[in-house]
């Protein structure tokens, strides 16, 4: 962990989604005491904002099947130098969004800091499809195959594109939705996904004890990417895509627990909360329990 201190850094992007409501996230997390749950553990919370983003009626014509890819490039470009500012300053980003697209501006700048980056990816996709394989053309269905040094080349330059993850080093958890062109893709790549199946198979403690060893061996840090549609939706019915059978409450509160215990987080996101699809706050204020546990808080 970066010392004590961390800044929260807010993208209220939804273009990646192309779904409205993901951009009031971060609004949304705030209010559901984001930064007075992180002061009552000790630590120095600084909040910078949020990432300006620009306003579009429909996808800019860039040549690609991809939607608004100008505007979630930009977006990502200004996210990436905001956690690489968080980082030189020795401080802990901690990015509140806004669609998963934006994992690719805070992995990227999280990897000019840290060389050799595990990644935690908490959730009901894979999100590694490319212009060749998606069907929706949504970026947030892309992030970590651009992490891995694939897709356009266009989000493959946020933040240099050399500045990629090690698949070795990369683990989903919570898989119940892959598309065929991902389940390709993954098996290629050699990256070890935990679905649903396998978590019912060997229980969150085997889980979480194998992802820890994947993504700490080698590695000089760990980044968490959550995006709440990971969870089974009767807990977050906030999401934008939704998928049933995911992880409980619980399930999910041993994961932050265990990511506490193990003491290599560097960086971290929550993503995909949509208040516009929730049930009052409810989808929000189980976000910031979740943060709770992977801050360090503890039941007794
Ligand atoms: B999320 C999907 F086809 N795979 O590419 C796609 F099922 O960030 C969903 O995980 C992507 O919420 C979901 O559009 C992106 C679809
Ligand atoms: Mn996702
Ligand atoms: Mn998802
Ligand atoms: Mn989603």
């Amino acid at each position: 962990m970066n010392g004590d201190k961390l800044t929260l850094i807010g993208v209220p992007l939804h273009y990646g989604a192309d779904r409205r409501g993901v951009e009031m996230g971060p609004s949304a997390l705030r209010g559901a005491q984001l930064q007075a749950r992180l002061q009552a553990l000790g630590f120095d919370v600084r909040d910078a904002g949020d990432i300006a983003v620009p306003k579009a009626e429909e996808p800019a014509a860039s040549g690609t099947n991809l939607k608004y890819l100008h505007e979630v490039a930009q977006v990502n470009r200004e996210l990436c130098r905001a956690v690489d500012g968080a980082l030189k300053e020795g401080r802990f980003p901690f990015v509140i969004g806004g669609d998963h697209s934006i994992a690719i501006g805070t992995i990227k700048g999280v990897r000019k800091h840290v060389r050799k980056l595990g990644v935690i990816w908490f959730d009901a996709h894979s999100d590694v499809n490319t212009e060749r394989t998606t069907g929706s053309g949504n970026i947030h269905g892309m992030p970590l195959a651009v992490c891995l040094g694939y897709g356009h080349p266009n989000l493959l330059a946020v933040g240099g594109e050399e500045n990629v993850v090690d698949p070795r080093n990369v683990v989903i958890l919570g898989a119940r939705s892959i598309d065929p062109g991902e389940r390709n893709f993954l098996k290629s790549q050699g990256i070890r996904v935990f679905t649903m199946h396998e978590i019912d198979r060997f229980g969150m403690l085997q889980v979480m004890e194998e992802t820890l060893r994947i993504v700490t061996d080698g590695t000089d840090g760990v980044h968490l990417s959550l995006d709440l549609d990971g969870m089974d939706p009767s807990e977050a019915p906030g999401v934008g895509t939704p998928v049933p059978g995911g992880l409980s409450y619980r399930e999910s509160h041993f994961a932050m627990e265990t990511i506490h215990e193990r003491g290599c987080l560097v960086s971290a996101e929550i993503v995909e909360v949509n208040p516009m699809l929730d049930v009052g706050n409810k989808t929000a204020s189980v976000a910031v329990g979740l943060v709770g546990s992977l801050f360090g808080e503890r039941i007794l």
